[in-house]
This record gives structure tokens, C-alpha cells and sequence, in this order.
């Protein structure tokens, strides 16, 4: 079988969550390509070094440049903070390499439609680009989706989505680059509240038109991390400016005139990673929350009213997405096994000479939708989301 050699730059959290996702890939489902885990990149040369054995890399560089001159990198997977997403995601694709990059696609709108500028000239010459909002890819999300587009919900009236973590919570949870608007763009509002934009335009199969919306940060000082790797470093006793939001809230109304309620937040205490969606419709609704991620509640309002209710569809039958390839029903699937789909979804199109979705035209509309939310916080009014 032919080789997709892969070059990783980045290897924290989601470098990590994508290493796992290239090696088990191959093992559980039937790929048109092999992905050859060739080299991982990192500036540290001991640390990635390290990373590339623990994570199973053939090679390592510090470099990324170096990447796009190799003949056996054919994709590029950027794991990096957000503020190198547009140069890297932009120079790869240039050097003719197919690209999967992090979400949210980039720091900026402007980064954000260069990037999808780069994307639509280098699909013209088979090139292939997809940004990664992975939780599409959990069965039971994908079987929301399926259900929206085979009109069992009917008309959509009400989206309700919020993502709740707690993790820096604690008023001395140390600095990290999630907390820095340079690195990051923006901090809850992007890094969570992007997952909640994309997840619910992608089931409804609509997008938001307008929003209004207010952003907040309650802890304006922590201590400065000694490290800034992970989600969050090891405390110092110097201490410095968070300069993006702790939380976002904001109002919205899609395209079809369904009405939405949004909220990403990282002061949830006790809620640590809380994707909860709950989609009401003319002929029933579906509600799920993550952190029983392998559960999709559906009600049907068509069913006679004495026995109607909702209907706690456990995702794990092989007729469910993705899920054929994994283990017996109700062997119960986690949160890397959206990362797993993910690649198997792009080496198909790949193979397939077909465009990936998400595409960075999708990652740019979330980015318009973020843009839209920070100047509705600033202006007090309600902005449109130009198309
Ligand atoms: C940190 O808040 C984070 O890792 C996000 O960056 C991810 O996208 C999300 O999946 C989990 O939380």
C-alpha cells in the first residue's frame, strides 16, 4: 500500500491526541493509504526528541521549514498555538502538502481567510486541507447530524450549546499560552466556544447570521507558569496579565431563523469538559453533553403522547458512525477516538481526491463568528456575520 508520509509539528496536548490517532488509525479500520509516522517537530531538540519515542515517530526535526522540502512528508499536521497556524498552514500547502491544522483555524479573520485563500488554490491542484473540530467525529454527534439531515427533527427553532471546563478555575492557576491573546487569539470564546459554533452549524446544517454577545475575564493576574507548555505550567512567584476572555456568552440567530444561546466558560467548577447541545425542532429534539459522550437523547413529537419521551440511544451499535471498526456495542468509545476518526475521514479524501470537511472555508466561518462575538462584547450591539 502506498505511504502518506506524515510530518506533526507540535507535541503537547494535541500533538499527543494526533500521534494517537496516526497510529491506531491504520490498526482499527481499513485505510486507502498507510500514514508513516516519518517525523515529528519541535524547537527543543531534546524534548522532541523524547516526545518522538514516547509517541512512536520515525524522525524528528526543529525545523519546520525543513518539512516542506521533504519528499516523504506528503501532509503536514499543525499542532501549534494558534499564532503559527497561518504561516505554517500557508507555506505548506505552497510547497504542494496536504494539511490538517488545530482549531480554531487561526488567530484572526484575516489569518483565517488567507489560509482558506491558500486552501482553494491548493485544492485546485489536488491538494487537500482540513481544520480540526474533532468532536464532529463522536458517533453519537455524527448520528445527530444524520438525524437533522434526514428531517426528524423538522424545522429547527431552538439551539442551546455550552461548553464547560473549570481547570483554571482557581484564581492561582498559573499562566499559560491559552491565557495570552499573542499566542492564542482569544482565550474560552476560541479555544472552546469555536468546538460549539462548529458542532452546531454542522448539525443543524446552518449557519449563524448574527450575534450578541459579552466576553469576560474575572482573574486579570496570575502567576507566571514556569513552563509554558500544557494547559497550564508550574506556578512562579512573578505575576503577569491574562489578556484574553474567561468566558463568553452571546445570543444567535442562524440563517433559517432558529434562535441560539451560546456559552463557553472555564470558571464552570466542577464541569470539566461539558460539550452540552440540546437542538429543539417542529418534530422532536436531541440533547447531548459529552461528558456522557457515547449517549444521544432523542425525543420524536410524533410518537403518541401518552408513551413519548426522550430515548436514550446508547452510540455503540456497529450501524452507528465510525463505530463498526471498534468493539462490540456498549464497549464504550472516548474522547481520542474522534482524533482516529478524523484521520480516517481525511486519508479517505485524500485517496478519494475529494475535499475534506471541515475545510478552512468552514474554520474561517467559525472565525467570522468568534470576530463577530468579541465586537458585539466591545460594542454593545448585535453584529452580522458576513458570508
Ligand atoms: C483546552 O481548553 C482544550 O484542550 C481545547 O483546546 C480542546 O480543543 C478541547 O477539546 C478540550 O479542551
Amino acid at each position: 500500500m502506498t505511504d502518506l508520509g506524515i510530518g506533526l509539528i507540535g507535541y503537547a496536548f494535541m500533538g499527543a491526541a494526533h500521534s494517537q490517532a496516526w497510529r491506531s488509525a491504520p490498526r482499527f479500520f481499513d485505510l486507502p493509504l498507510n500514514p508513516a509516522m516519518n517525523v515529528l517537530c519541535g524547537r527543543n531538540p531534546e524534548a522532541v526528541a523524547a516526545a518522538a519515542t514516547k509517541l512512536g515517530w520515525t524522525e524528528t526535526e526543529t525545523d519546520w521549514r525543513k518539512l516542506l522540502g521533504r519528499d516523504d512528508i506528503q501532509l503536514i499536521d499543525v499542532c501549534t498555538p494558534g499564532d503559527s497556524h497561518a504561516e505554517i498552514a500557508i507555506a505548506a500547502l505552497e510547497a504542494g502538502k496536504h494539511v490538517l491544522c488545530e482549531k480554531p483555524l487561526a488567530n484572526t479573520v484575516e489569518e483565517a481567510e488567507a489560509m482558506t485563500a491558500a486552501a482553494d488554490a491548493a485544492a485546485a491542484k489536488g491538494i487537500r486541507s482540513m481544520v480540526g473540530f474533532t468532536y464532529r467525529r463522536v458517533p453519537a454527534i455524527a448520528l445527530a447530524r444524520q438525524l437533522v439531515a434526514e428531517g426528524k427533527l423538522g424545522t429547527i427553532r431552538h439551539v442551546r450549546a455550552q461548553y464547560l471546563q473549570d481547570w483554571i478555575a482557581d484564581p492561582e492557576a498559573p499562566l499559560s499560552w491559552r491565557l495570552d491573546k499573542e499566542k492564542a487569539g482569544s482565550g474560552a470564546l476560541g479555544d472552546i466556544g469555536a468546538h460549539i459554533i462548529d458542532l452546531t452549524q454542522f448539525i443543524t446544517g446552518d449557519n449563524i447570521a448574527e450575534v450578541s454577545g459579552q466576553l469576560e475575564t474575572f482573574v486579570k493576574e496570575r502567576p507566571v507558569a514556569a513552563e509554558h507548555s500544557g494547559l497550564a505550567g508550574t506556578a512562579g512567584s512573578e505575576r503577569g496579565p491574562v489578556t484574553v476572555d474567561d468566558a463568553a456568552v452571546f445570543l444567535a440567530r442562524f440563517g433559517s431563523g432558529a434562535l441560539g444561546v451560546f456559552e463557553a466558560t472555564r470558571f464552570a467548577t466542577g464541569r470539566k469538559n461539558a460539550i452540552r447541545i440540546e437542538i429543539n425542532g417542529s418534530l422532536g429534539s436531541l440533547a447531548f453533553d459529552f461528558e456522557d459522550m457515547n449517549l444521544l437523547h432523542f425525543y420524536d413529537a410524533t410518537e403518541d403522547a401518552r408513551t413519548a419521551g426522550f430515548r436514550r440511544i446508547l452510540a455503540t451499535e456497529s450501524a452507528h458512525p465510525y463505530v463498526g471498526a471498534w468493539w462490540p456495542p456498549g464497549h464504550l468509545l472516548g474522547y481520542e477516538h474522534g482524533f482516529t476518526h478524523q484521520v480516517v475521514d481525511l486519508v479517505t479524501a485524500i485517496a478519494d481526491e475529494a475535499d475534506p470537511t471541515p475545510s478552512f472555508a468552514d474554520g474561517l466561518r467559525v472565525q467570522r463568528v468568534l470576530a463577530a462575538v468579541e465586537a458585539s462584547s466591545t460594542s454593545r450591539q448585535w453584529q452580522e456575520i458576513p458570508e
